[in-house]
C-alpha cells in the first residue's frame, strides 16, 4: 500500500513545484505516494482569507492563527482518515536524521504542518502535533523546504519508489559512512587519470578500494560518524592503522 502525505502550507505551489520531478515525483504519478496538498487559506472563513495576527503580550512580527490549522486537521482526518503522524516543521524541533527518516517511512499516514512568520499559535503544537522536525541550524523563511526534504527522504524509502533497492541499501548514511568517489569515461581527462584498479575488472579488489576511500573520506571529513558506522573487521583494522601515528 501506498504511503499518504498530507502538506498544509500557504504555499501550495511551492510544494508541488518540488514534487513535480525526481524520483518521488514519479513515484507519485506510479501511486506509490499518495500526496495532497492542502492550501491553509482554504480553511479561512473571512473574505480576506488571514491566516496571520498581532501577537498576545506584543512584539514583532505576526504569529499564524489556529483555526485555519484545526479546519485543516478535521478535514484531512475526514477525508483521508487518522494520521499516525503530524509533524510540525520548525526550527525548534529535532533534527532530521536518516534513522529519523526511516522512522517516518514506517508509517502509513503522515501530515505535515509548514509555519511562516514568526511562529504558530502554541495551541496548534498542544493539540495537534506530535513531533516537530527541524533540517538544520540555519535560519529559513519557512516550513515548505523542510517539507520537501522530510517528502523527499521519507519517499525515497518506502518501497519500489527507488527503482534500484540496492542504490537505497548503498546508501552512505544506511552504512554510516560517507560515499567513495566515483569515476565516469573519459579514463584520462585533462591530464588527471581513473585509478587504475576501477578499470582492471578486478571485482574484489575494486570492492575493497571502495571502501577503503570511502572510510579514508570519512575519517578526513566527518569522524563523528565512526562510533556508529557498520564496519566489518577489515575496515577496523584499516581505521587503527590510520589512527596510529607514522612511525609507530
Ligand atoms: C526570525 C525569526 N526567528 C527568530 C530566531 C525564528 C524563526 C521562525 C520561523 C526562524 C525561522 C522560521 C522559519 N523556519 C521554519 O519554519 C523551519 C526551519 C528553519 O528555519 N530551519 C531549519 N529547519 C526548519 S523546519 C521549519
Amino acid at each position: 500500500m501506498a504511503v499518504k502525505i498530507d502538506v498544509v502550507t500557504i504555499f501550495p505551489h511551492m510544494i508541488e513545484a518540488g514534487l513535480a520531478e525526481g524520483v518521488v515525483g514519479r513515484a507519485r504519478i506510479a501511486g506509490r505516494l499518495d500526496i495532497v496538498v492542502h492550501d491553509l487559506r482554504d480553511f479561512t472563513t473571512d473574505r480576506h482569507r488571514v491566516v496571520d495576527d498581532v501577537p498576545f503580550g506584543g512584539g514583532p512580527g505576526m504569529v499564524m492563527k489556529p483555526e485555519p490549522f484545526f479546519a485543516a486537521m478535521r478535514a484531512i482526518r475526514a477525508s483521508r482518515g487518522e494520521p499516525e503522524v503530524v509533524a510540525l516543521l520548525s526550527p525548534a524541533g529535532d533534527r532530521l536524521t536518516q534513522d529519523g527518516a526511516r522512522r517516518l517511512s514506517g508509517n502509513r499516514h503522515l501530515v505535515l504542518l509548514c509555519g511562516r512568520y514568526e511562529g504558530i499559535d502554541e495551541r496548534v503544537r498542544e493539540a495537534l502535533v506530535t513531533e516537530e522536525i527541524s533540517i538544520g541550524d540555519y535560519v529559513l523563511s519557512g516550513g515548505e523546504v523542510p517539507a520537501l526534504a522530510v517528502i523527499d527522504a521519507v519517499g525515497r524509502l518506502v518501497p519500489g519508489v527507488v527503482g534500484d533497492d540496492q542504490s537505497v541499501e548503498g546508501d552512505s548514511f544506511t552504512r554510516g559512512l560517507l560515499d567513495y568517489p566515483h569515476y565516469t569515461r573519459p579514463a584520462e581527462y585533462e591530464g588527471r587519470r581513473v585509478p587504475e584498479v576501477l578499470m582492471s575488472g578486478h571485482h574484489a579488489e575494486i570492492r575493497r578500494w571502495r571502501r577503503e576511500a570511502a572510510l579514508q573520506r570519512t575519517v578526513e571529513r566527518r569522524p563523528d560518524l565512526l562510533p556508529t558506522a557498520t564496519l566489518d573487521a577489515d575496515e577496523r583494522e584499516w581505521l587503527e592503522r590510520a589512527d596510529r601515528p607514522i612511525g609507530e
